[in-house]
């Protein structure tokens, strides 16, 4: 079974919003913002609501950067479809939320020991403007049990 998600980087000069997760799947870990898709919904209009509701900003131009499957040991065969997005332009002003703590991060002092395990594997490279397809399996204690990274045309020209 699969299960679609949003996951979306807001990026601006050499940095990354990020936000803490306060609550549910991922709790404690700095993510991107992202979800589930509601009944009917596009994966971008879905990703764009995600954002508003989790940082209070809205975004445009959102930019298809790849996809994620990630599956857990503890539930085989249900893989998470995760959509990945890019976006420089968005309006409003970030707040923290009952699900996240937004924070702007310089590249290099990105909190990957905070983070999900996976990420230092693909981030980087969604950073230098890479499209990416990765598959992540997770074990106990989601410790990363087979990964592959795939590296996609170089759709993005790096503008930060
Ligand atoms: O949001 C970020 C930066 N990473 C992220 C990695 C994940 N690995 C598994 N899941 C469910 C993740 C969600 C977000």
């Amino acid at each position: 079974m699969r299960k679609l998600f949003t996951l979306c980087f807001v990026l601006r000069e050499g940095e990354i919003l990020l936000g803490l997760k306060k609550r549910g799947f991922g709790a404690g870990r700095w993510n991107g913002f992202g979800g589930k898709l509601d009944p009917g919904e596009s994966i971008e209009k879905a990703a764009a609501r995600e954002i508003e509701e989790e940082s209070g900003i809205i975004v445009r131009d959102l930019i298809p950067v790849g996809t994620h499957e990630f599956e857990f040991s503890s539930d085989p065969g249900t893989i998470l479809e995760v959509h990945v997005f890019r976006c420089q332009d968005y309006s409003g002003e970030i707040i923290e939320t009952e699900e996240m703590e937004p924070r702007w991060f310089r590249f290099q002092d990105i909190p990957y020991a905070d983070m999900w395990p996976d990420d230092i594997h693909w981030l980087p490279l969604l950073l230098e403007g890479k499209k990416i397809e990765t598959r992540f399996l997770f074990g106990a204690g989601d410790t990363l049990l087979e990964w592959s990274v795939e590296e996609k045309d170089d759709l993005i020209r790096k503008t930060t």
